[in-house]
């Protein structure tokens, strides 16, 4: 019988696993996040300093604690702004300080560039994934690494509901509507997390199917 691959998202962020869910669907995977194994979800703290670092730090953290057989995928992005010298990058999430959420980063952004022209607001998200293999022994441990890029510009008035955290304010080159005005099957198909995931199930394909079919 075929055994579906059990995939951990080490993510407490629900944006993001709403958008894995969407990019996974059809594939014969099982996802879950942290939310489905710990309660309370944890804060695994991130003190590496660059986007790799920090997704291999969430992907160990679910292998160390969930033992063998257990493949964690860790997301580690965020947003770089070329008039704040690429900030708030691997800071994203904790821009605003003490306290911060997606309400008060996007509002400190606003704040930064304020006086900064059109033109110079030029923008990327970045998205590094670590995907972590343990074998159901514990051997054959392996690690899958991907990065992906978008392109765009932060606009001067937050718009549109859909998405999460700096989506508001973000528009994708080519594009006139912001990442939070984008229906999901368009965002993932340019998101530097879509990119990211396809470039990483390119590199797993074979992988998977063994999994999935031994
Ligand atoms: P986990 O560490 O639990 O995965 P997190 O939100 O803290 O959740 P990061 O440390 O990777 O994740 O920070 C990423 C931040 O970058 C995220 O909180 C958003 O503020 C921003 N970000 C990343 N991808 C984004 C996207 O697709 N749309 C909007 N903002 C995004």
């Amino acid at each position: 019988m075929a055994i579906m691959q059990k995939i951990i998202i080490a993510t407490g962020n629900s944006g993001k696993v709403r958008e894995f869910k969407e990019m996974f669907a059809g594939l014969d995977v099982s996802l879950a996040s942290l939310a489905d194994h710990f309660d309370p979800i944890p804060d695994i703290e991130e003190n590496g300093s660059t986007f790799y670092d920090n997704a291999k730090i969430k992907a160990d953290w679910v292998c160390e604690r969930m033992g063998g057989g257990v493949w964690a995928l860790a997301d580690d992005s965020g947003l770089e702004v070329d008039a704040l010298g690429g900030a708030p990058g691997v800071l994203s999430a904790r821009y605003s300080g003490e306290g911060a959420n997606a309400a008060r980063n996007n509002a400190k952004l606003l704040r930064e560039l304020s006086g900064v022209p059109e033109d110079k607001r030029t923008a990327r998200f970045r998205c590094v994934l670590v995907l972590r293999m343990m074998g159901a022994d514990g051997g054959g441990d392996a690690y899958l690494t991907a990065d992906g890029s978008c392109e765009g510009r932060i606009i001067f008035e937050a718009a549109g509901d859909k998405g999460f955290g700096y989506d508001p304010l973000f528009v994708p080159d080519g594009f006139d509507r912001t990442f939070a005005q984008l229906l999901a099957g368009e965002k993932n198909g340019i998101s530097h997390r879509g990119r990211a995931l396809r470039k990483l199930y390119d590199g797993l394909a074979g992988r998977l199917k063994c999994a999935i079919i031994p």
